[in-house]
Parts: structure tokens; sequence; C-alpha cells
């Protein structure tokens, strides 16, 4: 098992130490080979301070410059120069517990891709506003009924799968369509989805990026094209 942890970055300048102190803690108490690969589109130090976390550390870290925003295009664009076999997609905001990693691997033994989920009843978050709450539910619900899924998240982008997994799913979305797209391709093509449960805390820092408001519609106009394709 190799294991790559790619994690997009806009500007992570006041959280990016701490996501690479907390990966490089779980991962050192796992014996399991691993890199992190940031996929950067920042204006500020972002890379700078990650490249000194990670050599202070002895984290294995690749930067891959992305020159056009979109956060769903920095996680292809990283995983082409991950190595590893197993992908770990993950954020720079410290909103991840990276404490449920050796979960995800565990359970990549027994399912295609392993999500985590911060809703009720498994998991919760503490980034929820009425918005990002009913607005999930409404999208995790349609996409269950039209794609045949029991998923409580359609919307973290947090979790694990095997390289060949992400190979099957084609994804080509650049945006924050990514997530949608990545579920219900996967329940068209019949992958296997365990979810596990995660509790998103605030951001440490910075901005986020996300504005629901305006991708509200983005996501349901993707949802309506994958029912359309195959
Ligand atoms: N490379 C790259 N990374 C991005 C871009 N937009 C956001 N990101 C990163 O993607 C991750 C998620 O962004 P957030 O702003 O936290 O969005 P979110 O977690 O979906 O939404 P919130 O609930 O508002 O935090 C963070 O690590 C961002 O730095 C982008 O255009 N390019
Ligand atoms: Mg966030």
């Amino acid at each position: 098992m190799y294991v790559s942890i790619i994690i997009a970055t806009r500007n992570e300048a006041d959280c990016i130490e701490a996501v690479i102190r907390e990966i490089s803690q779980v991962m050192s108490l796992l014996s399991v080979r691993y890199e992190a690969v940031i996929a950067d589109y920042s204006t500020d130090d972002t890379v700078e301070r990650a490249v000194e976390i990670a050599k202070e550390t002895g984290m294995r870290l690749r930067v891959v410059k992305v020159d056009r925003p979109g956060r769903g295009l920095a996680m292809r664009e990283g995983v082409k120069h991950a190595e590893g076999n197993i992908l770990i997609l993950a954020d720079a905001d410290g909103s991840h517990d990276f404490h449920v990693i050796p979960q995800f691997l565990n359970e990549i033994h027994n399912a295609e891709m392993v999500m985590a989920s911060r809703f009720p009843p498994i998991g919760w978050s503490e980034e929820h506003t009425f918005l990002h709450y009913y607005g999930n539910m409404l999208v995790t619900w349609v996409i269950n009924k039209l794609f045949g899924g029991r998923l409580t998240d359609t919307q973290n982008g947090f979790g694990a799968m095997t390289k060949e997994v992400w190979e099957k799913l084609e994804l080509d979305s650049d945006g924050w369509t990514f997530e949608t797209q990545m579920f219900c391709r996967a329940l068209k093509r019949g992958i296997s989805i365990k979810e596990i449960p995660s509790i998103e805390r605030k951001r440490m820092g910075g901005k986020a990026k996300l504005r629901v408001i305006d991708v509200v519609w983005k996501i349901a106009l993707m949802v309506l094209k994958e029912l359309l394709t195959s």
C-alpha cells in the first residue's frame, strides 16, 4: 500500500501548517508508505509554509502548481502527479479530522470508495449553516433517488479510493460540482461506497472560497447532466 494524500490549496497560509502537522502525526502511527501532494492555486505563501513544515516533520511532499482556479481541477492535477495506489482526497482549511485516515485505510479493503460523512445519523459539522445543511440533504436525497444510493453526504470530498477506481470515474468537473459528479458517477457505475462518520471542524483561519448560493444551480445542472449521460 502506498498512500497519496491529495490536498487542494488556495490561499491557506493560515491553516496549512496545522494540516501538515496533523497528517504527519497521524501517518507516523501507521506503518504505511505515504506522500502528500499539494495542488495549489495560491497567491500567498501557502506552498512555502507547507514545504517548510513538511521538511521539519520529514513528510514526503510534492507540490503541483495549477494554473487555473477550481477545486475539482486541482484534485485531478494532484492525482496526475500522485505515485500512490491509494488516494486520499482532502482540504487544507483545517476542517477535516485526519484521525479518520486509519479507518479509511481499513475500510478500503471492504469498499471501493470510503467517504467521510458529516451528516446524521453518522457525522456532524461545525461549519453547517441552514443552507449547507438542508441544501446538502436535498441534493443527497435526489441523488439517492435517481441513482439508487443510500448515502448521507454527497458534498464532502474527504475520502479514499484506489487509483483504479478514480480512473473508472473519469471526472472532468473543474469547480464545486466535483463531489456531485463523483458520487453520481460512482452510483451509476456500481462502485461500492462505504461512508464513515466524521466531524467537520470550523476552518482554522483564512476565508472560505465556497458560497453555497452561487453553486446550488450548478450542482442541480450537474445532477441533470449525469442523469442524461451514461
Ligand atoms: N487549488 C485550488 N484549491 C482550491 C480552490 N478553491 C478552494 N480550494 C481549496 O479547496 C478546499 C476547500 O475549500 P473551502 O473554501 O474550505 O470550501 P468548502 O470546504 O467546500 O466549503 P466551506 O464549508 O465553506 O469550508 C480548501 O483547501 C481550499 O483551499 C481553487 O480554486 N484551487
Ligand atoms: Mg472548508
